[in-house]
């Protein structure tokens, strides 16, 4: 899964700085691990949503290469229809009930799927995606404090990956401390290595459970970084905006890809050689070409139907 969402990532580079790719995208590359551990201990029935950087997570919830990358297209045949792009992605029949790049403006969502699975006893957990920028809205903590008095199944899914667009994460809080704003609402809060991908599944594995059992919520600090730029691939290449992050932490962070580890680790144990690895690379490498032939391929949304699917219909 993590090499499927970092494929996926990285084809997207070229039709962007071409100017094919016509919407913001804010691509996951360093971070799969998070999306791919987390989903990897929920179910086909459980809830996900996520913000603008949310491809992985849609792909991690069992969303098709295809619809992802013909809605980034902006295509008919894409997740949403066309209509909602890299920031829009919805896959109801598959849990993945939305993203939108309103900075946390998906977690009080998050809080109404979650009641309503607890009201209904569907035993269904939901988990919220954000980044370390959503610690600075106010909504956060109104969520936090009504998931906690309501004992709801909800984990709180915080991605640090150190910057909100270009503001370093220690401009904006004096302490690097996520993970603790859960504690005065009485909230389990973790920290963990968002780039060590089975401690991840093992920590949300618990949480899941914990969750099933009417001992939500649960508030996760994924720590990660991000190998691309803020939005699209080098915020360096796309004109006025400049990458500020320090080329030496960058590399620094390159060292600890995700998949790199867990390659190695699978080698290392003699779990699978190093020619299977570089098959699923080749496989996914296919599957990605099609994917963006078949979205170039397809129509446009018809003008005339430009509201369909986006308000609804009595
Ligand atoms: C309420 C709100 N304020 C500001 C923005 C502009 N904006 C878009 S992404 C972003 C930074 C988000 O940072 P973070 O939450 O850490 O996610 P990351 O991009 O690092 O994944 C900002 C400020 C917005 N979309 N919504
Ligand atoms: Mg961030």
């Amino acid at each position: 899964m993590m090499v499927r969402i970092r494929i996926c990532e990285e084809s997207l580079v070229e039709p962007i700085l071409k100017g094919e790719i016509r919407c913001p995208v804010h691509l996951y590359s360093g971070q799969e691990a998070i999306a791919t551990g987390v989903c990897f201990a929920l179910s086909e029935r459980d809830y996900v949503f996520s913000s603008h950087r949310s491809h992985g997570h849609y792909l991690a919830k069992g969303g098709s290469i295809k619809e992802l990358v013909a809605e980034i297209y902006g295509k008919e045949a894409g997740c949403s229809r066309g209509r909602g792009g890299s920031m829009h992605i919805i896959a109801p029949e598959m849990g993945m009930l939305g993203s939108a790049p309103i900075v946390a403006g998906t977690i009080p969502l998050a809080l109404g799927a979650a009641l309503a699975s607890k009201i209904r006893k569907e035993k269904k957990v939901t988990v919220s995606f954000f980044g370390d920028g959503a610690a600075g809205e106010g909504v956060l903590y109104e969520s936090l404090n009504f998931a906690a008095l309501g004992r709801l199944p909800i984990i709180l899914a915080c991605e640090n990956n150190f910057y909100s667009t270009h503001l370093p994460i220690r401009e904006c809080r004096p302490e690097n401390n996520i993970f603790k704003i859960g504690k005065p609402f009485c909230i389990q809060s973790y920290r963990v290595d968002g780039n060590d991908v089975l401690k991840v599944y093992e920590v949300s594995k618990n949480a899941v459970g914990l969750c099933r059992k009417n001992r939500g919520p649960v508030f996760i600090e994924f720590v990660t970084y991000r190998l691309r730029g803020h939005v699209g691939p080098d915020d360096n290449i796309q004109g006025t905006h400049r990458d500020i992050r320090p080329k030496e932490e960058i590399e620094k962070w390159r060292k600890k890809d995700p998949i790199r580890r867990f390659e190695a680790f699978l080698i290392k144990n003699k779990i699978f050689r190093k020619e299977t690895l570089e098959r699923i690379d080749r496989e996914v490498e296919e599957e990605v070409k099609g994917a963006h032939e078949f979205a170039k391929e397809s129509p446009y949304p018809n003008p005339n139907e430009l509201t369909k699917y986006v308000f609804k219909e009595n």
